[in-house]
């Protein structure tokens, strides 16, 4: 196996774009021309729009390709440090649409295909979505990889090429119905197959204790299984900048068949079949949003992708003339997106130990300065455990090194805290209560030399709570580092409209200066601007509202107030007190035949784990609810609720810019900080919400008279668990609730069936475990300022326009620069153009 390191042999001129990767409207023409007549291979007459697709895509990717080797070149040769971003999911979305952005060849594309006879919006609706992601986390990282390119910052992206990304939902009769994503089967224009860049990966087998020619004692793994992994690398273009970085996913696959009839007698089914079974490795994302506890396949795809990444990192670094493995720190930062990669503290110290031969503190402090980790979550349920038979069975050399790892490490403690053994059970690599387990929290925080959150509250919780025993010890490594979204993608794709109307006001720049968005602030008021602002929102509501009468018959009127909540259904993100607020009205409303109130339509969105059986039955309410409220002329001249199905990043884009409300209404202290929340605000939408996660800092940067709170604070949530919170209390308290649960309960959406929903109207009065009823009444009264405050247009405009003009602060160039900055080191490198 070689590594894709600086081996291109190319002059300088051969890297410059030539006529045939040109950028204007002609040479683009003649790239797709080419790519339909040498790619693609079908006779002119039977071309349709996805043929255009392929073809473009193809041609924009050798546009970026020219910039990729450019890239690399320049980073590699000037010595220049990389940052490695470990992700088990990477949600990158449709690609065309922003690479077009990203080159400045958007009018140039449109042309083009035009003088082809095609319509460039058909053809960018062909494109198939790689949805390798469950939600915010592999957003993240997506987002991510744009701003460091965009940042010129030298990156690759490593993490899977499932096979099978996040599945497709369907509704059914108001049930989520869940459908395998072949997202391969067209073929995949971006990727290019690097089946030269290939390392093997084991697992299983013993560990074996020998002498080495210096009479050194050494230790060696010999796995019971082998398996290779094969890399794709997707090309990564910065916007308006020469850097194009990459996203290698590792592709798993049976080591050589013929080097396996070296070890047997070479049975050729026996091959195949071990083809097979490799390759289930890389065949499927687990579709949970917080992990399913203990699936082996699980624990072997997280070392598969990471022993592949760590290897060809330091395969780069042996090309790398001169160059020592102790230099990885210098020219290396490889940051863990969250626990999902741990696993390489303990493979990276193998390889430096084992394999490289260092002596273990050399390579423990090398191990530390390499990598960072990012905690996503405080859920205890999410933190990563492993069974310890388990590892043991499958990763019998890596356990051993977690062993001495913990050996030291607690020593450390002891030293530092003598005499404190509850803390060193706190705090051990191995959790002893209820069967052991490796903790990979705890293993990626000792292995890292910087610890953050994701926003400033999470950081704080990180610290007083679910990491506190390892703040105390190391305060200085900890941080927080706010979440951001990429505004290339969620403002100038997203919401061409606004881009447009920015433009015009603002002049350009603000594009990768988000901060600039508040030269928008003495426009606040201006009646013109007011106007336009009212245009633009009033078209991308009506853009929703044809995709959801389109994929749900649901009439919705683009003048009504958009009431929207898009995310992962789990209950700490409570959909379902957004629906008790729902029925409410729609209770008021058939109480009183005289009652009127300002129209709103709700729009929800978003996938259930398929084995997570409540989230599913908030589905089915949100859904049995709307059927009813939709169908029901008494209310349905004020009310509309629709299901969006298949939340993804391609429907996304139509729905953040469409919403008037934006609902981020998480029991606080569960989020950690929510990156819809900020796609929304950058979009002109007011937030409802909570003090949790990142919503705290943006009604802080909104100003809080642009911002609807309510609910209990994270510590009062904590204060009422304490106490023995009784949610039963808050039924009896409030007839209307009271009311709103029966609805529920006694058929009323759901044609007289009383058991449907019976689990979720339980679930409520027993156990409320996110206090949806403790904030109920909060809510709706929030709710109510919304409607006071929606009465008022041109106040409401107001508000509008501050969100998105006090949104800069959630770019993801702004998070970027800070991990740059703080924690990786690695600073601009721009390519010449
Ligand atoms: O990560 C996002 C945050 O904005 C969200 O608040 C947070 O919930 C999300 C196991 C996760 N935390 N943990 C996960 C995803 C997949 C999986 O298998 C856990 N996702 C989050 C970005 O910081």
């Amino acid at each position: 196996s070689s590594a894709s390191g600086p081996s291109s042999e190319s002059t300088p001129e051969q890297t410059r774009s030539h006529s045939r990767t040109g950028m204007d409207p002609d040479s683009i023409r003649r790239g797709i021309v080419d790519h339909l007549r040498y790619s693609i291979g079908r006779p002119a007459a039977t071309l349709r729009p996805e043929h255009y697709y392929r073809a473009l895509a193809l041609a924009v990717r050798d546009r970026m390709q020219d910039n990729r080797v450019a890239s690399t070149r320049t980073s590699l040769e000037l010595g220049h440090k990389v940052v490695c971003y470990f992700s088990a999911e990477f949600l990158m979305g449709p690609q065309l649409g922003v690479n077009l952005l990203d080159l400045g060849i958007e009018a140039a594309a449109a042309t083009a295909l035009a003088e082809l006879g095609q319509d460039l919006d058909e053809v960018l609706a062909c494109e198939e979505e790689p949805g390798l992601g469950n939600g915010g986390l592999g957003r993240l990282a997506a987002c991510y990889l744009d701003s460091l390119a965009t940042l010129e910052r030298p990156a690759i992206g490593y993490g899977i090429r499932y096979e099978y990304g996040i599945f497709d939902q369907e509704i059914r009769d108001g049930w989520q119905v869940e459908k395998t994503d072949n997202w391969l089967v067209a073929g995949n224009p971006w990727e290019i197959a690097k089946p030269d860049v290939s390392y093997r990966v084991g697992w299983r087998g013993y560990s074996e204790h020998y002498r080495d020619a210096g009479d050194v004692d050494r230790v060696r793994w010999v796995p019971g299984r082998v398996l290779r992994g094969v890399a794709y690398d997707t090309p990564v273009q910065g916007y308006d900048v020469r850097t194009c970085n990459v996203l290698t996913l590792w592709s798993a696959h049976a080591v050589d068949s013929f080097a396996l009839a070296a070890f047997n007698t070479g049975d050729y089914y026996k091959a195949v079949e071990d083809e097979v079974n490799s390759e289930t490795v890389t065949k499927v994302l687990y579709p949970n949003d917080e992990p399913e506890a203990g699936k082996r396949l699980r624990l072997l795809q997280q070392y598969f992708f990471v022993s592949c990444s760590l290897q060809h990192i330091l395969h780069i670094l042996d090309d790398l003339a001169g160059t020592s493995v102790r230099a990885l720190p210098e020219r290396f930062a490889v940051q863990l997106n969250d626990t999902h990669p741990s696993i390489a503290v303990a493979e990276l110290m193998r390889l430096l130990v084992d394999e490289r031969r260092l002596d273990w503190d050399e390579a423990w402090a090398i191990t530390v300065a390499t990598f960072g980790y990012t905690n996503h979550t405080l859920l205890p349920e999410a933190l990563e455990t492993w069974p310890l038979a388990m590892f043991d069975e499958s990763l019998p050399r890596h356990l051993e090194i977690i062993y001495e790892i913990n050996r030291r490490f607690l020593d450390e403690v002891r030293a530092a805290f003598p005499g404190d053994e509850a803390r060193l059970r706190r705090m051990s690599l191995i959790g002893e209560e209820g069967g052991k387990t490796v903790r990979m929290a705890h293993l990626a925080t000792v292995g890292s030399h910087a610890i953050n959150g994701v926003a400033a509250l999470h950081t704080e919780l990180l610290e007083h709570s679910v990491l506190a025993d390892f703040y105390q010890l190391w305060p200085e490594r900890f941080g927080n580092k706010t979440n951001g979204v990429t505004p290339r993608r969620f403002l100038a794709r997203a919401n061409p409209g606004l881009r447009e109307l920015l433009d015009a006001t603002i002049g350009p720049g603000w594009l990768t200066d988000l901060d600039r968005l508040r030269e928008l602030e003495p426009f606040a008021d201006d009646p013109t601007f007011q106007r336009q602002w009212r245009e633009v929102k009033r078209g991308n509501k009506a853009r929703l509202a044809r995709y959801v009468h389109e994929h749900t018959g649901i009439e919705l009127n683009p003048d009504w107030l958009f009431d929207i909540q898009v995310k992962r259904i789990h209950e700490y993100k409570r959909q379902h007190l957004n629906v008790l607020h729902i029925v409410t009205l729609y209770h008021r409303l058939k109480q009183d035949p005289d009652a009127t109130i300002a129209p709103r339509a709700f729009v929800f969105g978003g996938k259930a784990a398929p084995g997570y059986f409540l989230a599913k039955r908030i589905i089915k309410l949100i859904n049995a609810v709307g059927e009813r409220v939709n169908n029901d002329p008494d209310v349905n001249r004020f009310l509309r609720v629709a299901f969006v199905p298949n939340f993804n990043v391609q429907n996304a884009e139509l729905i953040y810019p469409a919403a008037d409300l934006s609902e981020q209404i998480s029991t606080a202290g569960k989020e950690a900080s929510g990156t819809g929340n900020m796609k929304f605000m950058m979009n002109g939408a007011l937030t409802i919400g909570t003090l949790d996660g990142a919503n705290v800092e943006i009604r802080d940067e909104a100003g809080p008279e642009n911002f609807f709170l309510f609910g209990r604070t994270a510590d009062e949530v904590e204060q009422i668990k304490r106490d023995g919170y009784r949610p039963a209390d808050y039924v009896d308290g409030n007839p209307e609730l009271a009311a709103v649960l029966g609805l529920i309960g006694d058929g009323t959406f759901t044609h007289g069936d009383t058991e449907v929903l019976r689990p979720v109207v339980d679930n409520l009065y027993r156990d409320d475990p996110f206090l949806v009823l403790a904030d109920y009444a909060a809510y709706l009264e929030a709710q109510e300022r919304v409607s006071a405050a929606w009465a008022d247009s041109a106040g409401w405009t107001r508000m509008s326009i501050y969100n998105s003009a006090r949104s800069g602060k959630f770019s993801s160039d702004r998070a970027i620069a800070e991990y740059c900055d703080d924690i990786w080191d690695v600073g601009p490198v721009p390519v010449p153009k």
